[in-house]
């Protein structure tokens, strides 16, 4: 309960600051010296603290019952990755699958199939939400991500978790398409953040990340990164490819993609 307490303050603090950061913003603009890159920057983040603060008393999304599912859920994005390694995995069954999380931890290591599926597992039915404006519900078992970050050891540096794809969806504006995403460690340690291997009560299909997938439920579409390969814990993300932390986040969507 303390623990909640101080870090709602800790939230209402970063929130203050992100505010103050708005309106002198806006005062530079007044003296005729705008930045609009550090406004929108500082614009970003009051609405991620705004969003936090608010979402601070009901911090789990909601879930369904099996008789909400959708009876079709749409895939989207990539659907079967092009990608020679990722093809050879899939006609292996993916029995040669590693993940490997590393970065910013105290032990580097990859993990089987075997090995994720021999973790705590967690199913949950829920509201998958996509930009392009279809929404579907879905139930996803896996190992919530916490576990294993429990297992490697988070650095006390470490701000992000990012996620590396197998997929390549588009190389017009980087030289390199492939898709990656990123949360920070308020939603890679969240209870329902998973790394999917089923859904709807089979393995993970193709079309819908085979075999791993994160589920981070109280942000968009485009966060669910599918196809995950690596994990990396990391204190910054601007060195890595378009430098906004994920694929539609270099292509302008916001890093933070709240519901
Ligand atoms: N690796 C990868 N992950 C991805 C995408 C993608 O193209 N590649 N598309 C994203 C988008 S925009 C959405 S809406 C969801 C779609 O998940 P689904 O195919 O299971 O419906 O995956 C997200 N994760
Ligand atoms: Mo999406």
């Amino acid at each position: 309960m303390s623990r909640r307490i101080v870090s709602r303050r800790g939230l209402i603090g970063t929130g203050a600051a992100g505010l103050g950061g708005l309106m002198l913003s806006g005062c530079d603009r007044v003296t005729g010296a705008p930045s609009i890159q550090h406004f929108i920057g500082h614009a970003q983040s009051l609405s991620l603290n705004a969003q936090r603060f608010l979402l601070s008393g009901q911090p789990l999304a909601r879930e369904y019952t099996a008789k909400d599912l959708s009876p079709v859920f749409k895939a989207n994005g990539s659907t079967m990755p092009s990608d020679d390694a990722y093809q050879t995995l899939m006609d292996g069954g993916f029995a040669d699958y590693r993940l490997k999380v590393d970065g910013l931890v105290g032990a580097p290591r990859d993990f089987t199939l075997a090995d994720l599926r021999s973790l705590p597992v967690r199913t949950q039915i829920t509201r998958h939400d996509c930009v392009e404006g279809w929404s579907a519900i879905g139930g996803w078992t896996g190992v919530p991500l916490h576990h294993l970050l429990a297992m490697v050891g988070v650095s006390p540096k470490a701000r992000f978790a990012v996620f590396h794809c197998a997929d390549d969806l588009d190389d017009s504006l980087d030289g390199s398409g492939q898709y990656y995403e990123s949360i920070d460690l308020f939603d890679a340690f969240h209870p329902q953040t998973l790394l999917a291997y089923s859904m709807n009560g089979s393995p993970l299909t193709v079309p819908h990340g085979a075999p791993l997938r994160l589920r981070v439920e109280r942000q968009l579409g485009y966060k669910h990164a599918k196809y995950v390969m690596r994990i990396e814990l990391t204190d910054r993300f601007d060195h890595l490819k378009g430098g906004k932390g994920g694929y539609w986040e270099d292509r302008g969507y916001e890093w933070y993609g709240g519901i």
